[in-house]
């Protein structure tokens, strides 16, 4: 960790950690704007989490949780009003607002510049601004890509290096003159004269801004997950699906497991599924049928690119899991559980008498003692949950007892099917493979998915999320679906690898609104049957929105449903599917011209297998 008063701030080589020029004057530049009164270049060494947690912890804004249950973790509650993505104040700031996209906010760049220098303006008085040098994706890897977040909150740099490749090394790897991506971050609250620091700095005011063309990005307001960590969505989804949409490849919204069978053939699959509505279940499943064994390369983006033997290659940008701690537990996740056992920082959950944590799910009733998340006694009678429901844990991946050997390997794993979902009480069966690549991207184009705590729109509600890239896709949505239309005719593809696409859906509600799928390790029996279809093994049947499993085709063996339920898990009501295509067409023509003509016959397609059924 290096110190640099301000007033000896000679941002010359001497006393920096790097010779890089432009990152030099990038730095001093901002510095300049925010006037920290200290500039501070992180190593990401275990002496600066060390000296960091212990000046959050007398700062009140980390609890050190009891040694002897979790070592080395810390609890942290937010400000109440700064507990997820804020979507309203996120923008892609495109020189043009049509590359932005009827899906995101856009603001003229020029006056946004213009907002930013006012708002960062001296904004970290009184402050450390960190200078966190990161890389998404293994170190050495050419698909990796460097960025750099500058930022004035230390609960921001703890959870960079848990949750990126961050410090020095990246800062070897960058070497003099390497690209990287500009990160600014800020809490908003300035320590003026006379203001006294909270537990949670943060600002009413939120501005979660991306510039695409600069790939750059700056963050007020928030300290939360995907506002404040900039390495995640941020860069590894809304500035690298720019890049990859340049470059032709893939930055996508996917879990990466591997799945080996019995005789110990193995596939890689990825998934995407909207925010909190199960990526790190499924990538971290412990497989309810006998000789089956799934292991983790990834829970949340991913990466993919052709390799050279035309196979779909994919690789976790992260170093970490950023995940839903209500509904973990060990029933439903147990590795997750296990993961968690030290080294993490949770935030928003309760906390127990014994300064451990606690939430809804982990136990079937919650110990006497709690303090919920608001850090108010909790009182079980209240009817209110005592952690928040998009309460997080951030903790190393190769902690994760899953975890694939080759979940940091720098070529990436081969992709053999690619899943997508959402939650659907209704019409969606269980699994549904494509008929070809355009039909899957027709699919994943018209995922909807009702509404989670993981964002602001309302629970339950359903709202499109494409690819589950909603909030993450950094350009115009429609060009992003015939980027994906591209890469499935690409000449770096060889067709007879390229990954099956899936749609899935664990979420199933029967009259009583109760899940008719028992899900989480009995999604294994559909992987298998995955597995099965891509190995030429396993029957479909035809219907009018792809191909379903036969019956017997799907392995439900020790499961007690009933036939009813089967049936509606595995069934296609013609009449509703044609509600469903009708809603399909008029969300695709509010696109106009900019839909591809590929989806557009799709859009036809499905119409007519629906009309002859
Ligand atoms: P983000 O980190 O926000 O991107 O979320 P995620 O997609 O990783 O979701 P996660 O796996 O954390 O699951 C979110 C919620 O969905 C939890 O409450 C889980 O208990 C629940 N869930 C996950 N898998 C299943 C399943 O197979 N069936 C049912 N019924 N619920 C599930
Ligand atoms: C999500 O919302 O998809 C997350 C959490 O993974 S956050 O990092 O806050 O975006
Ligand atoms: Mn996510």
């Amino acid at each position: 960790m290096l110190m640099q008063p301000a007033d000896e701030r000679n941002i010359a080589v001497e006393g920096t950690p790097t010779r890089h020029r432009a990152l030099l004057d990038w730095v001093e530049q901002v510095a300049a704007r925010v006037r920290p009164d200290a500039v501070l270049w992180c190593d990401g060494s275990d002496a600066e989490w060390n000296e960091l947690s212990d000046k959050l912890v007398e700062a009140g804004t980390l609890v050190a949780l009891n040694p002897a249950l979790r070592p080395n973790s810390f609890y942290a509650r937010s400000d109440p009003r700064d507990v997820a993505r804020v979507e309203s104040r996120t923008f892609i700031c495109s020189d043009s607002e049509n590359d932005a996209g009827p899906t995101n906010n856009w603001a003229e760049p020029g006056e946004m510049r213009e907002r930013l220098d006012g708002l960062f303006s001296g904004t970290m008085e009184g402050r450390t601004m960190y200078v966190v040098p990161f890389c998404m994706g293994p170190l050495g890897s050419d698909k990796s890509i460097i960025g750099v977040e500058i930022t004035d909150s230390p609960y921001v740099v703890l959870s960079m290096k848990i949750m990126t490749r961050m410090g020095a090394p990246v800062l070897e790897m960058l070497g003099d003159d390497g690209f990287f991506i500009r990160c600014v971050h800020s809490v908003g609250m300035p320590l003026s004269e006379g203001v006294q620091d909270v537990a949670w700095p943060s600002n009413d005011e939120k501005w979660i801004v991306h510039f695409p063309e600069t790939r750059e990005i700056w963050s007020y307001g928030s300290g939360y997950g995907g506002n404040a960590l900039l390495g995640k969505k941020c860069v590894a989804l809304r500035i690298a699906s720019v890049m990859a949409r340049d470059d032709g490849w893939l930055a996508e919204h996917m879990l990466i497991l591997k799945l080996t069978n019995p005789e110990g053939a193995s596939h890689y699959v990825a998934a995407a599924f909207p925010s909190a509505c199960g990526k790190t279940n499924l990538a971290m499943l412990e497989p309810t049928i006998p000789g089956w064994k799934a292991e983790t390369v990834g829970d949340d983006i991913a990466w993919m690119r052709f390799g050279k033997d035309g196979r779909l290659y994919a690789i976790n940008p992260e170093a970490g899991f950023f995940g839903v701690a209500p509904g973990t537990g060990p029933s439903t996740n147990k590795n997750a559980i296990d993961t968690l056992s030290g080294n993490t920082i949770f935030t928003n959950t309760a906390l127990t008498a014994d300064g451990d944590v606690w939430w809804e799910g982990l136990t079937k009733t919650p110990p006497e003692g709690l303090t919920d998340w608001t850090g108010q006694p909790y009182d079980p009678a209240s009817g209110k949950p005592a952690a928040h429901p998009n309460a997080r844990f951030a903790v190393p991946a190769a902690q994760c007892p899953a975890i694939a050997d080759e979940w940091d390997s720098p070529e990436g794993v081969p992709i053999s099917a690619i899943l997508f979902g959402g939650r659907r009480a209704s019409a969606v069966p269980l699994v549904t493979e494509a008929l070809d690549w355009d039909h899957g991207v027709y699919m994943a184009a018209n995922i909807a998915s009702e509404g989670t705590a993981a964002a602001e729109n309302k629970v339950g509600e359903l709202r499109r999320d494409p690819f589950a890239m909603l909030p993450f896709c950094g350009y115009h949505i429609a060009d992003y679906f015939n980027h994906w239309i591209r890469i499935g005719a690409s000449a770096a593809s060889d067709p007879s690898v390229l990954p099956k696409l899936f749609l899935v859906n664990w979420f199933r509600k029967d009259s009583n609104g109760k899940f008719v799928w028992p899900g989480f390790g009995d999604n294994a029996r559909v992987l298998k049957w995955i597995a099965e279809r891509i190995e030429g093994k396993a029957d479909a049947e035809t219907t009018p929105i792809g191909l379903l499993p036969t019956k017997g085709s799907l392995d439900l063996s020790g499961l007690s449903l009933t036939p009813e339920q089967t049936d509606m898990l595995l069934s296609v009501d013609t009449e509703i599917w044609a509600g469903e295509a009708e809603r399909n067409g008029a969300y695709f023509n509010s696109f106009g011209d900019r839909l591809p003509p590929a989806l557009k016959r799709q859009q036809a397609a499905l119409e007519q297998r629906i009309a002859e059924a």
